[in-house]
Order: structure tokens, then C-alpha cells, then sequence
């Protein structure tokens, strides 16, 4: 009895001391409780030399102040003739410290060093870069180093990030809806901008500065001409000097029509003089009010948007008008490949590849051509795009989605960069073995070296960011990769999971294992064994493999899936639309035999009998229910974990967390039920014994309907 109301109490006790505020992010300042580590780390950061008289020095200021006052609960002195923090950039660093400072050559201009040394008998920490800016992402570094609980004695850490564009993309409308938005509305008040400067925006740029990501994209790549006017440029403005000292440039999406609808020009042709001073006089005047603009986001000719093919011109010739009007202030253009034409009867898989690769070395020097991270649409699961590799003259930037759009939206905890490093660590051979497609965008294995990546935000008034609490780890975890793709999610899950709740080893061990395995469960649930765009229509939540008779085929799931009495799967090798030939003949050939293909690719690549026998010696037919089954089931491991949870999380973040999983495995059930009994229609085998009986028929689950499914264009609606 005694032994349970200890345990009641330690419960109370240990739930009453947690209390995130799920706003602050990962950047929870909570008191050192261990008194060992408290009192060393208060020996050795209590004085601190600071000597930058400049925005960005104030930052770095007030962020030691708050961390130390959080985290050491001490006031650290900066007037002190002996400090023991000493914190300044490389060129006023004294000679003798910075003798002492290893490889610091090797830095680049927003990296830093952070290192413990010796002097005098005396140990001190210094923390050096060569910009303010780099000093910013050190303190950053060094204050997580606390947050983890490390030995500060041993630092030595030298870091610069290996892609220079680390850009969000966020697809808000100036309405403040936003397409495929799930945490409330757009953060930019346009409507109060200039005037009114919300918290948000400050606490929006500190956090991403926080993980290195230096450049933000305001607008949906659905664009709106609008945004281009002087009244608009204003409230750029203000956005741009809020986020200036803390390292991030902003940039606007391009309408290829504005010259016709902001300006007074009958068309938008590229390569007409009128069009081409339009852009310049734009770039002028924007340029005059934001001397660091950073460029153009641009989707053209794809999916209704206009563009340079209206006028039987090529995106190339867009790209580069562009790019000449903000080449003279050093701005960029971000010109995505995500293209394809109803009117081609060519597999969509294919078609951005066939387009842009015979551009390959003809884009302008300050052009990036953005490429999704697979040749359909941020699926769960898609092979790498065949552009990464073949384009070794053209810089390619990784489009990566942190929204959500078809995994579940608002309500499905899925852990993403799991599935950003796997794409990263694929290999395309195109320059031999070993030749990633993080090497490629990192430049390691590009002839050009502009270098970015972008993650399509998850960022909305949502108190918390990202609606779902778990969606800050996306947002985290995308800034970590953008500064190093060769950061490992394991690495990203743990450090992610010790800065936002606890470093406790029985939550951090189990709850990296809960993440990490996320993502292969939402494949396993939705869209196993390669399948893929089998979600409802539209919105995209929900499981729709019946799609069919819409706008445009390539919108369907029937196109996708291919199920028929024979069979199942998109044939892509050469009996079918032979996709495959765009990849390296390393992976032709692995891939051109179902037997040698990945089963995680299998029906991405071959339509196959449901009686194929698959590497497990058991049917397709099986493979496919038992992998949807391991879906739900791994959901349910995810709540069992979490139920042992509560004594390390904000009691709030704990209740929504879980009935947040209760949807989604009510969801994940449904996937699995519905798109069994769909596909059982072709296969008219018996669901294997390992699926519970489902007690509705295939009708109820088409009945289902969702209005209202938030994050959809309203015109789709
Ligand atoms: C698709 C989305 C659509 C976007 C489009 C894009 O469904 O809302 O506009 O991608 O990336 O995934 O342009």
C-alpha cells in the first residue's frame, strides 16, 4: 500500500513539475534539476564577454540571458574582467584565444566554433565566428549543449552548414488561408502589416534561426500578383526588418502574369523588351526598400498557374528573365520543376525529367531549379526524383514537404525526417557508387555551387505552431537537414526529444523508437509496397483508391493503382511507361526485375498477379493485408508508449497527444479496412486470417465524406 502511494505521489509530484509551454518549441529553458551538473555549469558560464554593438548582438544577448536565467537560474555578468564565456567573432577575438582555436579556417561565413580550452590554468569557453550571423547559430549550438546536458570541458565543435539556401516555403494566401495548411491560419497579418509587429513574427524568426534555416518564402506558389504592389512591399518590408538580425532573408512567389495584372502590358512573354524592364523595374523596387530580398519562388506552366509556355516559350527562358532582373542584387530564382500536362499522354512520373532535363547547364548561374523530393507529389513514400543526378550542370534544390498533405494532415503523428534521410541517402550512381542525392544538393557532386533546400512549412496560428505538438519536430527536423543532409533522424529525433520534453532515458529511448518507426507505419496504413495517390480526392485525407472520373486522369487513384482482375501496380520498366529508363542502369537494372526491386518500391515500379509469390513466399495478395495490418498495429504500439508518458510531459500536450492518436488509428483502421475491401473487388482472394473481421462493406466506406477537410484550396473545394 505504502509502495503505491509512493508511486501515486512521485506521479503527482513528477507531472505537476512538467509544464512546456508547447510555444516555445524545442527552445524549453526549464531549470537544470540535477545539482552536480547545475553547479559546474554555473563555474563555467557565469561571466561572459560579449562585445557586438548591433541587432543581432542584442539577440545573441537576450538569448543568454533568458537561457541561463531558464536553464542555470543565474543572471550571467558581461562586465567582468575575467570571463569564463567568451563570445566574438574571429577578428576581434584576442590573437592568443584564437591561437588556441582549432580549424577555424574550415569555417564558412554562417558557420562557427565553439570549443573549451585552457589558459593560464584557467578554463574558458569560446565560442568564435566569422559573421555575427555564425556567432547567432553558435550561441544557439552552445545553449542546446546545456539543454542536452553535456560536459562542457570537452567541446570542440566546428560547424558550418553544407547548403547555402535553408528556405521555408510557406503556401499562405494573403486572405490567410493556407493550401495544405493545418495549424490555423497564415502567421502574416498582411492586413495590420506595416504597422502592426505581432510577437509571432520575432518568435517565428528566433526559432528558425535556431536550427540554421536563413530564408523564408511568405506566399503559396498558387500565386497572387497582388503581392507585387507597392502597398504589399511595405509590408514586406516590415516582415524583412524583423528577420534580418536574426540571419533570414525573405522572398515572394512570382507571378508569371503580373506585368498583365499589376502592371499595364498585354503579355507576359519573356523575352519581350516591355516584359523584361517590367521585371527589372519590380526588382528596382522592391530591391530600394529590401537591399537583402532574396528572389523569386516561381511555379509556372504547372497546374493552372501561368507561364513562360503560354507564349511558346521555355522554362528556361522564363527562369532566366527573371534571374536577370535580380541578378544586379545578388537575388535568386527558384524555378520549380513541378510540372506536368494533362495533354501529355506520358506517365506524370516521368514527365518533369522529360522537360527539364535537355535544360540541363542553360539555366542562369543565380537560378536553383526546385525539385520535389519524388516524381509524383510527397507521397509517404516515393523512389527519389530522376532529376537529382541528372542535371550536373544546373543547381537543384530538395523541395521537401513539412506539411503534411498526405500523411494525415492535422491529426497523424508521423515523424518526416525519416523520410528526408531516406531520400538523402539514396544513391542515383549517376557519378558512380556513393553518389547521393544529399551529395548532389549539397554540391558535392554538382558542377554548379548554388546550393538550397526548402521545406513547404507547417507553420499556422495554431498555439503550439504546428496544431499537432509533434509537427514542431518536422519543422526542427527539416532546418537540421537543410544545414547538414547528412544529419542522421536518429540523431535529430533524440536531440529533439531532450530540448522540447525530457532527457530522462526512459522517455527519450522509447519515445525515438515511437518517431522513428512513425513514418513506415503511416506507409505500412496507407500506401504499402509502393503503392501511392490513393487518398481521397481534393483534400487528400482519407483513404479514396476508388478515385476516378476527375478533371484530369493523373488526379485519380484508379490511375495510380492500376488494380484489375490480373493484377495491381504502375508498370514502369520497359513493358510498361518505362519511368525507369530515367534512372542510372545501376537501378534499371535492380529495379527492371520485381524479384531484385525493393519490396517497398514493388508496385511503384510493376503491376504484378495477387498470386505473385513475394520474397516472403507468401502472395502479394498477403504481403498487402499483412503490411496494412503492421500499420495499424504499429499505431497502437505508438499508444501503448505514450500512455507511459504522462510523467514527463505537459499534462495538456498529454491528452491531446492521445486522442490525437485515437484518430488516427481510427483513421488508420479505416485505410486498411477500405482499401482491403476495394482492392479484394480484383483479387477475389480471401483476406488472410491476421485481419479482423470488418463488419462494414466497401459502400460505407465510400460514403464517408468530409467536408470542410481543412488545408484545400477553396477553389477545389
Ligand atoms: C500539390 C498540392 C497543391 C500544390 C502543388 C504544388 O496538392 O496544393 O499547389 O502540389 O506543389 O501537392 O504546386
Amino acid at each position: 500500500m505504502k509502495k503505491i502511494l509512493f508511486s501515486l505521489l512521485f506521479v503527482l509530484i513528477s507531472s505537476y513539475a512538467v509544464c512546456q509551454n508547447p510555444y516555445d518549441l524545442w527552445l524549453q529553458y526549464d531549470k537544470i534539476e540535477d545539482k552536480t551538473l547545475l553547479d559546474s555549469y554555473k563555474k563555467q558560464v557565469s561571466n561572459v564577454y560579449l562585445n557586438l554593438n548591433s541587432p543581432t548582438g542584442d539577440i545573441i544577448k537576450e538569448e543568454i540571458e533568458k537561457s541561463f536565467k531558464g536553464l542555470l537560474n543565474i543572471e550571467p555578468k558581461f562586465d567582468t574582467k575575467t570571463p569564463n564565456l567568451i563570445i566574438s567573432t574571429l577578428d576581434k577575438l584576442d590573437p592568443s584565444l584564437k591561437k588556441k582555436l582549432s580549424k577555424t579556417s574550415n569555417i564558412n561565413d554562417e558557420g562557427y566554433v565553439i570549443q573549451h580550452i585552457s589558459e593560464k590554468g584557467e578554463s574558458k569557453l569560446i565560442l568564435s565566428a566569422k559573421t555575427e550571423k555564425g556567432l547567432l547559430y553558435g550561441v544557439f549550438n552552445f545553449i542546446k549543449q546545456i539543454q542536452l546536458h553535456k560536459d562542457l570541458s570537452k567541446l570542440a565543435i566546428v560547424d558550418s552548414p553544407k547548403i547555402q539556401k535553408r528556405v521555408l516555403n510557406h503556401w499562405d494566401n494573403l486572405d490567410r488561408s493556407v493550401e495544405r495548411g493545418y495549424a490555423g491560419f497564415s502567421i502574416w497579418d498582411w492586413y495590420l502589416l506595416p504597422e502592426l509587429i505581432k510577437q509571432e513574427y520575432i518568435d517565428y524568426a528566433r526559432a528558425n534561426a535556431s536550427i540554421g534555416i536563413n530564408g523564408t518564402v511568405l506566399t503559396n506558389v498558387n500565386s497572387n500578383a497582388l503581392v507585387l504592389s507597392p502597398r504589399y512591399i511595405q509590408k514586406l518590408k516590415a516582415l524583412a526588418n524583423v528577420f534580418r538580425p536574426y540571419g533570414i532573408q525573405v522572398y515572394l512567389t512570382a507571378r508569371f502574369s503580373a506585368p498583365i495584372e499589376t502592371g499595364d502590358l498585354e503579355t507576359a512573354d519573356p523575352l519581350n523588351a516591355e516584359v523584361k524592364q517590367w521585371w527589372k523595374d519590380k526588382a528596382q523596387e522592391i530591391y530600394a526598400e529590401i537591399p537583402d530580398f532574396g528572389g523569386f519562388l516561381v511555379k509556372a506552366n504547372s497546374e493552372g498557374q501561368p507561364g513562360p509556355n503560354n507564349y511558346g516559350r521555355s522554362h528556361v527562358d522564363g527562369a532566366n528573365m527573371l534571374a536577370e532582373a535580380v541578378a544586379p542584387y545578388d537575388g535568386i530564382i527558384m524555378w520549380r520543376a513541378f510540372v506536368y500536362s494533362e495533354e501529355k499522354p506520358e506517365d506524370r512520373a516521368k514527365q518533369a525529367y522529360s522537360e527539364f532535363k535537355p535544360f540541363d547547364g542553360k539555366f542562369k548561374d543565380n537560378v536553383l531549379v526546385q525539385v520535389k523530393n519524388g516524381a509524383i507529389d510527397f507521397q509517404p513514400r516515393e523512389p527519389f526524383h530522376p532529376l537529382f543526378g541528372a542535371m550536373p550542370d544546373t543547381p537543384l534544390m530538395m523541395e521537401f514537404q513539412i506539411t503534411q498533405e498526405y500523411l494525415g494532415g492535422m491529426s497523424h503523428l508521423v515523424f518526416l525526417p525519416k523520410l528526408f534521410e531516406e531520400v538523402l541517402e539514396e544513391d542515383t550512381y549517376t557519378q558512380g557508387e556513393g553518389s547521393t542525392v544529399g551529395k548532389i544538393i549539397d554540391g558535392q557532386l554538382s558542377n554548379k555551387k548554388l546550393t538550397g533546400m526548402a521545406g513547404v512549412a507547417n507553420i499556422g496560428t495554431a498555439k503550439n505552431w504546428t496544431g499537432h505538438q509533434f509537427g514542431q519536430a518536422n519543422w526542427y527536423g527539416f532546418g537540421r537537414l537543410a544545414w547538414n543532409p547528412e544529419t542522421s533522424a536518429e540523431s535529430i529525433v533524440k536531440d529533439w526529444l531532450k530540448m522540447t520534453f525530457s532527457n530522462k532515458t526512459d522517455f527519450v529511448d522509447p519515445m525515438s523508437k515511437l518517431l522513428l518507426d512513425s513514418r513506415e507505419a503511416v506507409v505500412n496504413y496507407m500506401t504499402p509496397l509502393g503503392l501511392h495517390h490513393i487518398m481521397a480526392a481534393g483534400h487528400h485525407q482519407g483513404p479514396g483508391p476508388w478515385v476516378k472520373d476527375m478533371p484530369r486522369p493523373d488526379w485519380t487513384s484508379v490511375y495510380y493503382h492500376k488494380a484489375d482482375e490480373n493484377g495491381i501496380g504502375f508498370d514502369r520498366t520497359s513493358s510498361g511507361s518505362n519511368a525507369l529508363e530515367q534512372y542510372a542502369p545501376e537501378i534499371q537494372k535492380k529495379y527492371s526485375d520485381p524479384a531484385t526491386t525493393p519490396d517497398k518500391y514493388l508496385l511503384w515500379f510493376h503491376h504484378l498477379p495477387w498470386n505473385y509469390k513475394m520474397k516472403s513466399g507468401k502472395t502479394l495478395w498477403y504481403e498487402i493485408a499483412a503490411h496494412y495490418q503492421k500499420g495499424v498495429e504499429q499505431v497502437e504500439d505508438m499508444q501503448k508508449t505514450w500512455q507511459k508518458m504522462q510523467q514527463y510531459v505537459d499534462p495538456q500536450v498529454f491528452k491531446e497527444t492521445n486522442m490525437l492518436l485515437d484518430i488516427q488509428l481510427k483513421e488508420a483502421k479505416q485505410w486498411r479496412n477500405a482499401c482491403l475491401l476495394y482492392f479484394q473487388q480484383f483479387s477475389k482472394m480471401d483476406l488472410p486470417d491476421l485481419i479482423p473481421e470488418i463488419t462494414k462493406d466497401l459502400d460505407y466506406y465510400k460514403s464517408l465524406e468530409t467536408p470542410y477537410a481543412p488545408g484545400i484550396r477553396p477553389s477545389w473545394n
